[in-house]
């Protein structure tokens, strides 16, 4: 009787050290002294602030200190035993993640030698292990020695964030720094060790999901691959259950042979905001009879996905949209960042709630920008529960990135990987290039039409390599060069076409430091990044920056913003965009609330303008809007509208009203209210009511119209204004009497309408607030720790009695207004 396959975890007893220079590889793992407890997975940074070796580097300035450890290299290794029994069958290392240089012996022996983080290995180690006590030794070189190295033989190349020498090593871009990052070099086996002994095993499962025309049927090609022995006698066995765990569909095929499932009236997978998210389980077993030798479970969804690019009616050009089960889909949504700098912290509980933050901040779509990380099953699993599609990028950003043979079969091996890992999600809408390559490459000269791009090699990673091997491994999903990425339209060649394909509209903030309130200028067919900075949470500060350095223009909070390296011009910026608008107080309290009231609005205006041209059928002129970025990895100052710790900030609140199912937005210009109601629904009886509130607290009659919201598109509605003095225009969206969304156009800038004291009085009772004011209200910011608020950032108008849910800690309640005396409640 063949034996089971066996996963035996390696992650007990492990010991790191800094190697000594001096001696070599095998000597320093093999060395007696200096030995550390290791937590495996890891990596050096982890283990050595466990051993209080090194200061906490997200503290102060911290992280200027612990440079040094990225110049060192770094020893694992750990002893475990093993029983003769054990070596009766084929035995494999299974290294699921080494980062990045690691050379690897096992009882002194060289077994792997690997330079890329991304990459897992696999090697057959049987006959190298011996009954009883057996080492593992993992040798890490410095990532910055090897990188400089190879730039050194290789030639320097142009990038924008971290150092240069990164562009050679196929390691997490962000770990040399980023606009929004420390410089953590880490280095340490960041995935699972294991030992898999087993006869035959399975090796791959694919899975692809098939739905008829009229999605009325769904069909599961499977297709294994196995390794060990090849047993003609083996059986695959395939269990199809539904969402509730029923059984829907089953086949059995003689081993190697492909099969298929097939499931009349599928439940069918949407993204948030559409419909539910059901997932089937499927079961394949490798069986010797009725022995079991091998299993494995995936969860998948029964959809359909295309990118649609057809001309849009009216307008130059092509649409950039998502269609899904047939149905155009407006994507609002984020980048995602990796949540940590030190991954491994990372627990899927953590992945599971930021996925959950932005779901509820009626997001449908993340795009896993290209800095990062192929990132970890328990994202992309919460992606699929929770109807995020993902937009995946491959890991290249913000470079020239070379492309010799060496670096191809690396990045080749790495992409391989990830693309069999990751293409079996329901959630994974898209595969891409990379980030802002091709605008780098525009910005040096070395892309565009007449343009010599023999310099710009790296094309054939982003329109060979990576395309060829979608098609081949995953022919169903689309493929975009990068982002931002235009195709070649009339003879134009540029990645900055807003009329094809994606666009990153950073003239507010970056370039021209436009206004906020012109994002309607900076349009797209799709526009994968924008944003606006603020900084983090009050509470956060206080825990990361020294209490004598907790004013805003100190010496500590300039190291935690790291915009505009190397100048590092975002307090600039900041102070730029926050005199625009309003008129801020000196103290960091202040400064925390203006940044974020300044990012709130850009980001109201942004996604309400942005959305305002998602139209009807074949008028499709921006297909989504990405806010750069949805999290943080640090305590920083940055674009996140979720700080690091996790706390929500007013930015995201205006995200989730401007991408509500239904949402109502609206504008006063010149002596008008223009109005407009974006759906995400099917048509819509609604009534809009709109109030004109004095600052002096005066309110006018309500205006009101009766329509019928389009389905999944926005129409426009516009009422004549005639205001005596500077007033708040508020309209409000009601279906079958209830009010379900309202939206307020102040006089602006806020900074030459100052509000003197406007009353406002929040009361509490069990498991809520009650507010109301006296006169318009704006920005009311209700923080505690911990806290969680069913609404925030509100503006109040008088005569409205608002209802705050608040779950969590009893704690005093900071309420904070524009132009109000911040007050506990
Ligand atoms: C874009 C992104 C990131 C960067 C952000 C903010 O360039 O792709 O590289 O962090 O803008 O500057």
């Amino acid at each position: 009787m063949p034996a089971a396959t066996t996963a035996r975890p390696l992650h007990e007893s492990w010991l790191f050290r800094m190697a000594a220079p001096e001696l070599s590889m095998l000597e320093n793992l093999a060395a007696e002294a200096d030995w550390r407890p290791a937590t495996v997975p890891g990596t050096v940074y982890q283990d050595l602030i466990a051993q209080g070796a090194i200061p906490d580097p997200y503290f102060g300035t911290q992280e200027v200190e612990v440079q040094w450890v990225a110049e060192k290299d770094w020893c694992y290794r750990c002893d475990f035993e093993v029983d003769a029994a054990a070596l009766a069958v084929q035995v494999d290392l299974v290294l699921d993640g080494l980062d990045t240089f690691a050379t690897v012996y096992l009882n002194g022996q060289r077994v792997l030698v690997s330079d890329n983080m991304f990459v897992p290995a696999r090697i057959e180690v049987r006959g190298l292990l011996k009954p009883g006590t057996n080492r593992l030794g993992l040798y890490f070189e410095s990532a910055q020695r090897r990188g400089r190295e190879r730039e050194a033989a290789l030639g320097r190349r142009n990038l924008w964030n971290g150092e240069s020498s990164r562009l050679h090593v196929r390691k997490a871009q962000y770990h040399y720094g980023w606009d929004w990052g420390p410089v953590l070099l880490t280095a340490g086996p960041w995935q699972p060790v294991k030992l898999e002994a087993y006869e035959t095993r399975l090796q791959e499962v694919d899975s692809t999901v098939h739905l008829a025309t009229d999605l009325g049927h769904a069909r599961v090609d499977l297709r294994c691959e196995l390794a060990g022995t090849q047993d003609a006698a083996l059986a695959l066995h395939h269990r199809l259950l539904d969402p509730q765990g029923k059984l829907v569909a089953e086949a059995s095929v003689p081993a190697g042979t492909e099969a298929s499932l097939h499931v009349d009236a599928p439940e069918l997978w949407w993204p948030n905001g559409q419909g539910a998210q059901p997932l089937y389980t499927l079961v394949t077993t490798l069986q010797a009879g009725e022995q079991v030798l091998d299993r494995h479970n995936r969860r998948i969804g029964l959809r359909t996905l295309r990118l649609v690019q057809e001309p849009v009616a009216g307008e130059k050009g092509s649409s950039f949209c998502f269609e899904v089960n047939g149905r155009q889909v407006f994507m609002g949504g984020a980048n995602w960042i990796p949540d940590d700098n030190l991954l491994n912290r990372i627990t899927p509980e953590r992945y599971r709630l930021r996925v959950r933050q932005a779901a509820e901040a009626n997001m449908n779509m993340l795009r896993v920008w290209g800095g990062g990380i192929y990132e970890d099953d328990a994202f992309y699993a919460a992606c699929d529960e929770l109807g995020l599609l993902v937009w995946q990028d491959f890991l290249f950003a913000c470079g020239i990135y070379p492309a010799n043979p060496e670096f191809l079969r690396s990045v080749e091996a790495e992409a391989a990987a990830a693309v069999k890992r990751l293409r079996h999600h329901a959630c994974l809408a898209l595969w891409c290039g990379n980030n802002e390559d091709y605008a780098i490459a525009e910005s040096m000269g070395l892309y565009g039409k007449g343009k010599d791009m023999v310099r710009f090699e790296a094309r054939a990673i982003y329109e060979q390599l990576l395309p060829e091997l979608c098609a081949r491994l995953d022919p169903q999903r689309p493929y975009w060069p990068g982002s931002p990425y235009s195709p070649s339209a009339n003879d134009t060649l540029t990645s900055d076409n807003p009329t094809v394909g994606d666009r990153h509209s950073w003239e507010i903030w970056h370039g021209a430091m436009l206004p906020y309130q012109r994002y309607h200028t900076v349009q797209a067919r799709f526009v994968s990044e924008f944003g606006m900075q603020s900084h983090p949470s009050l509470d956060l500060l206080q825990q990361a920056i020294p209490e004598a350095e907790q004013f805003p223009l100190s010496r500590t909070m300039a190291a935690h913003n790291k915009a505009g390296l190397p100048l590092q011009d975002g307090h600039r910026r900041l102070a730029v965009y926050v005199a625009d608008t309003l008129n801020a107080g000196p103290t960091l309290a202040d400064a925390v609330y203006a940044t974020q009231f300044v990012q709130a609005e850009a980001m109201r205006y942004a996604f309400q303008d942005f959305r305002h041209r998602w139209l009807g059928a074949g008028r499709r002129a921006v297909g989504g809007a990405l806010v750069w970025q949805l999290n943080d990895c640090w305590p920083v100052t940055s674009w996140a509208i979720i700080d690091s710790l996790g706390t929500l900030k007013p930015a995201w609140h205006a995200i989730r009203r401007a991408l509500a199912p239904l949402a109502i937005a609206v504008r006063q210009v010149d002596g008008e209210a223009r109005c407009w109601i974006s759906s995400a629904l099917a048509a819509t009886r609604c009534e809009v009511r709109l109030q004109c509130h004095a600052l002096a607290g005066v309110s006018s009659e309500v205006q009101t119209a009766e329509l019928m919201a389009p389905s999944n598109g926005s129409t426009d509605l516009n009422f004549p204004l005639d205001l005596a003095a500077p007033a708040v225009v508020e309209a409000s969206l009601w279906v079958d009497g209830e009010c379900i969304a309202r939206d307020c156009a102040w006089p602006e800038p806020f900074r030459f309408h100052p509000l003197g004291d406007c009353g406002l009085q929040v009361a509490r009772h069990a498991g809520g607030l009650t507010l109301r004011t006296e006169r318009p209200a704006k920005g009311i910011w209700l923080a505690a720790p911990g806290v969680n608020f069913s609404d925030n950032f509100i503006d109040l108008m008088p005569g409205d009695v608002r209802s705050i849910a608040v779950t969590g800690p009893d704690l005093p309640i900071q309420v904070t207004a524009l132009d109000q005396t911040p007050f506990e409640a």
